[in-house]
């Protein structure tokens, strides 16, 4: 039994989700290779998350996430060690509810500033209960080679630098986490490291003191000798000179106090902790230095002194024989970071993905290059055409192309809730679906019948007209193929009862298109198609396709570009996006009515069911 305060096996339960702290612990257990993560779940009660991913070495593993403690426990029994990251808001209830839970040894508590009444409370609960705890105000603690809380030690690099990878045979008791750091690196550099450490924490009123942790070094075997870093403020070091005295603490013991400049200033001083600060002469740093060396401690001169102490006493017990040979573990390399590395350019990355239309990198988000707040403002002249043609073409069309494609859009916007679409997306709302699911059952019958034959017009009207075909031979042309002309034909709409939208299109054309040969050409194909039917009119879908790509045309489009916006489908888009804007309202409406579930009525469909064949 080593009596150390952590093993290869201990395992922690994590309270919050602190992805960079939680990915150092799973570096350090790679180091040292670790059987088991030391995190064995975490706590996160807003994340709806099941699991978090973390790298261990070049792999990743997963780490359960739970929404409350109990429920970490129950799946988790024998995690005994509580890392509580909460806030000095949270985390006294979450340190309180985790001690009656009877399941943890160790509770490590992050944050600063905890109220001291109930941070007496809480330690004084803790101390009943046999519970260690560490903090708060604190890095934590480390085993070397077994187990480390979170960031104490600082990166992985420092770690191995300050041999903190591996046991050595100190052991070390700081209050700061900084100067924690600062002297396992002086102890890697004049002795073989530690082999146990514990930052207490920088409150007044912190849960284990110096006296519990170095009662319990004595005990540890791997410990041979401890160094004590105690600071200015509070009378703890005194209860371990007591424990000399006393013969409970028999190990050698290196001391210093820091803070001894506090004598230079007139007035009480307060260092950076809140209990760094003398309230009475025995709590000087000078007093305690001098109490400890009377008590037979090591105390160094000054701090300057403190490595030479330390390499003095280490040299002493080497050469006793009671510090044997340390014999380094290979240290596996540990995989640089993704991002640092990318950022410092040492690797590189085929893309999978390629954005050119937006950025949202920087500062503020761009269109085309232009920044949102830029577009959004009503002064600089910015429409939804502008945003349109940044978007979707990345460029910006002059004023008579934009307004065209807002003319588009509101001329299409809705025609009512009989079309397919707005019925469709009617029934679905009255079904009780959301709006963004009754806007894709409306969006889903955009197609070659209905609002989606904008792409076929502009396809079939352009290569009639590319290849110098006459309207008649046209429309005998698409006859031959078996496909109704896209663009042609209205249910309701007729020579007698024209299309008031396609009329509007066609004089915003006239007035502000420098030429639109293609509707010219439309034009004389319509009067073929009206002279055999009055409602093969050049319909809205039509007219929309063909006139985008007289203005495509007019604002020097090649064939190519063009037929690949046709292609794509790039001019269902306007009806798509135009009409959303009134399924949208219909979805609204049912919504707003509170209209029941739809059900077709029997007398409106004609059943014409016969009795199935069998076939034997
Ligand atoms: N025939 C639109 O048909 C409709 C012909 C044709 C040559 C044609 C039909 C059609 C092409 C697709 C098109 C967009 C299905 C329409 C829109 C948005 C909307 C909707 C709204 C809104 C209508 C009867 C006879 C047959 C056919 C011949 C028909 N179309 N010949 N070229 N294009 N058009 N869609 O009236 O000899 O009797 O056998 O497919 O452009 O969707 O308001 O409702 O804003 O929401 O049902 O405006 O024209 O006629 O299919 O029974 O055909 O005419 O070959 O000849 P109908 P059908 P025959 S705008």
């Amino acid at each position: 039994m080593s009596n150390a305060l952590f093993t290869r096996d201990t395992q922690a339960i994590f309270w919050n989700n602190n992805k960079s702290a939680i990915q150092r612990m799973l570096d350090y257990d790679y180091v040292i290779r670790r059987e088991k993560p030391s995190v064995a779940a975490i706590v996160a009660p807003t994340s709806s998350n099941k699991f978090e991913k973390f790298f261990y070495g070049t792999d990743e593993v997963m780490i359960p996430v739970y929404r409350s403690t109990a429920e970490a426990v129950k799946n988790h029994p024998n995690a005994d060690v509580l890392l509580n990251f909460g806030s000095f808001r949270t985390a006294y209830d979450v340190t309180n509810e985790a001690l009656d839970m009877n399941q943890f040894r160790v509770i490590m508590i992050t944050a600063e500033g905890i109220p001291e009444r109930l941070a007496r409370l809480m330690n004084k609960k803790a101390r009943e209960k046999g519970v260690t705890i560490i903090g708060p105000a604190t890095v934590g603690a480390i085993v070397p080679g077994a187990f480390k809380v979170a960031n104490i030690g600082g990166t992985i690099e420092n770690i191995v630098k300050s041999k903190l990878h591996r046991p050595g045979s100190a052991g070390l008791v700081t209050r700061s986490g900084g100067l924690f750091n600062e002297l396992s690196n002086i102890i890697a550099l004049n002795a073989d490291g530690i082999a146990e450490g514990v930052a207490i924490g920088g409150d007044r009123f912190v849960g284990s003191v110096f006296i519990d942790h170095l009662l319990r070094m004595e005990k540890n075997p791997q410990v041979k000798y401890m160094i004590l870093l105690g600071e200015v403020g509070g009378r703890e070091e005194y209860k371990v000179i007591e424990a000399i005295k006393e013969g409970k603490i028999t190990k050698p013991v290196i001391g210093w106090c820091i803070g001894t400049i506090a004598k230079y200033f007139s007035s009480g001083v307060q260092f950076g902790h809140a209990g760094a600060s003398a309230n009475a002469e025995e709590e000087t740093a000078e007093a305690k230095n001098r109490a400890m060396k009377e008590a037979g401690i090591h105390v160094p001169d000054n701090f300057n002194d403190l490595p030479l102490v330390i390499k003095g006493v280490y040299e002493e017990l080497k050469g006793k024989g009671i510090i044997g040979d340390i014999e380094e573990p290979e240290v596996p390399p540990i995989p640089e970071d993704y991002n640092k590395a990318l950022a410092a350019g040492k690797i590189r990355k085929p893309r999978n993905f390629v954005c050119t239309i937006s950025d949202d990198r920087g500062e503020e988000a761009v269109y085309a290059g232009i920044p949102i707040s830029q577009v959004a403002t009503p002064d600089t002249g910015y429409s939804i055409g502008d945003v349109i043609s940044l978007l979707w073409f990345k460029k910006r069309y002059p004023k008579w192309a934009t307004d065209f494609i807002e003319t588009v859009i509101k001329t299409v916007a809705d025609h009512g809730p009989a079309v397919s679409g707005a019925h469709n997306a009617k029934v679905t709302a009255r079904a009780g679906k959301s709006v963004v699911e009754s806007l894709v059952t409306g969006l889903l019958t955009i197609g070659p019948r209905f609002g989606g034959a904008i792409d076929g017009a502009a396809k079939y009207f352009k290569y009639a007209h590319d290849n110098n075909m006459s309207p008649k031979e046209f429309v005998n042309y698409m006859k031959k193929q078996g496909i109704p002309i896209p663009g042609i034909g209205h249910r309701i709409k007729s020579v007698r009862n024209p299309d008031k939208r396609v009329e509007g299109l066609k004089k915003y054309a006239a007035e502000y298109f420098p030429a639109t040969p293609l509707l010219d050409f439309a034009l004389e194909v319509e009067k073929e198609t009206t002279s055999k039917k009055e409602n093969l009119i050049l319909n809205v879908d039509g007219t929309i396709g063909i006139l985008m790509v007289d203005m495509w045309r007019a604002l020097g489009y090649t064939d190519k570009e063009i037929n690949e916006f046709i292609e794509s489908g790039t001019l269902n888009a306007f009806f798509i996006l135009g009409r959303s804007i009134g399924f949208i309202g219909h979805i609204l409406d049912e919504k707003r009515l509170g209209m029941p579930m739809y059900r077709h009525p029997w007398d409106d469909i004609l059943y014409q069911v016969e009795k199935a064949e069998e076939i034997k």
